[in-house]
């Protein structure tokens, strides 16, 4: 038995241990996750009727089955492999400056909780130690949608503010900008897939769903647990570097390291599958609030990542959700396709 589990931010004293049922049946990755090339959808996502060419047929079809069993791999996404290496690299250089340095761009309730933070650190009464006296505990860039003061009303107040970009790498605020708005142009095409494979209109996901989308993106640092003998470090609690969970958006991009298997995908029969870094492809997760427009057509992707590996794990994870006001319910082709019962109210 495999337990997951990480402490909350405002959880840090304690660490949340979730337990992973059927995690010791690990599948074979290659037979469980498809590498899907979506470049026929990506290419005519704004052709009126698409799916008149066969090739986009069938990855409409791949797509249907890839969401009702677990995430997936897919490649010919069109953001190149140049790009998803610069991002991780330039976020491994940022995680290598001092703490210090890091704590410039620190995540509070007035930053909007935009900005650094290391997850699980040590607190002694209620207060943050102030050292990286223990290498390890996950950290994170935490960057939102930027939202303006009033935009979405008493409800979007806590989300109000900027990101918080560090001044050094200088290219560091340009390139995460430049690529989540690819992430953003990219999600809105795969669920124009998704539409279709649900057997509904390409826009069935705008408008008022997600038609201005509401985005997070999280640029994630998991410290190396064991040295290269294979010895716990020390000071390290455990190996868990992100609990098993779900993602509460639609859908998420996961580009993770090349040469590190840390993350674990739970596929609809329990079975964890380790999923294995494809070169220039995504991880594309499946999220609750698309589990619910489906109603349950398709499942939200249970995952969790432990870094068994020597080396520091960097991962940028793009989270695409509706729009920041939309009423998140099943919708009507969904609710007929499962039965004619809404799951979900
Ligand atoms: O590090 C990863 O591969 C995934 C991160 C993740 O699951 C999350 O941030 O929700």
């Amino acid at each position: 038995m495999v337990e997951m589990g990480v402490p909350e931010p405002e959880e840090a004293e304690e660490s949340v241990q979730v337990e992973v049922s059927g995690a010791d049946r690990i599948a074979e990755p290659e037979q469980q996750m498809g590498n899907h090339n979506i470049s026929p959808l990506v290419e005519k996502w704004d052709d009126p009727n698409p799916t008149r060419d066969e090739r986009v047929a069938e990855v409409v079809q791949q797509l249907d089955k890839a969401c009702r069993e677990a995430g997936f791999f897919y490649k010919g996404h069109g953001i190149p492999d140049s790009v998803l290496k610069e991002i991780r690299s330039i976020s491994r250089q940022f995680f290598d400056f001092p703490y210090e340095e890091k704590l410039k761009i620190k995540l509070s309730p007035a930053t909007g909780y935009r900005g650094y933070q290391r997850v699980g650190e040590n607190i002694t009464k209620g207060v943050p130690d102030m050292h990286e006296a223990i290498d390890v505990g996950l950290a994170w860039i935490h960057c939102y949608k930027e939202v303006e003061p009033g935009m979405y009303g008493g409800l979007g107040e806590v989300m109000e503010g900027c990101n918080k970009w560090p001044s050094d790498p200088p290219r560091f605020k340009n390139l995460m900008e430049d690529y989540v708005s690819r992430c953003t142009d990219l999600s809105r095409k795969i669920l124009r897939g998704i539409a279709l494979a649900l057997g509904g209109p390409l826009d069935m996901f705008e408008g008022n769903i997600p038609g201005d989308p509401f985005w997070v993106f999280r640029i994630l640092g998991y410290p190396a647990v064991f040295h290269s003998s294979g010895k716990q470090m020390p000071d390290a609690k455990n190996d868990i570097g992100c609990g098993a969970h779900t993602d509460y958006g639609l859908l998420t991009l996961v580009n993770q390291d090349d040469d590190i298997t840390a993350l674990q995908v739970r596929n609809i029969d329990g079975d964890w599958i380790p999923a294995e870094p494809v070169p220039g492809t995504f991880i594309c997760n499946i999220g609750d609030m698309l589990k619910i427009l489906t109603n349950g057509l398709y499942e939200s992707t249970v995952h969790g990542v432990i870094n068994k590996s020597a080396k520091f794990r960097v991962c940028g994870a793009y989270f695409y959700e509706t729009h920041y006001d939309a009423v998140v319910q099943p919708v009507e082709i969904c609710v007929q396709r499962s039965g004619g019962a809404k799951k979900f109210l």
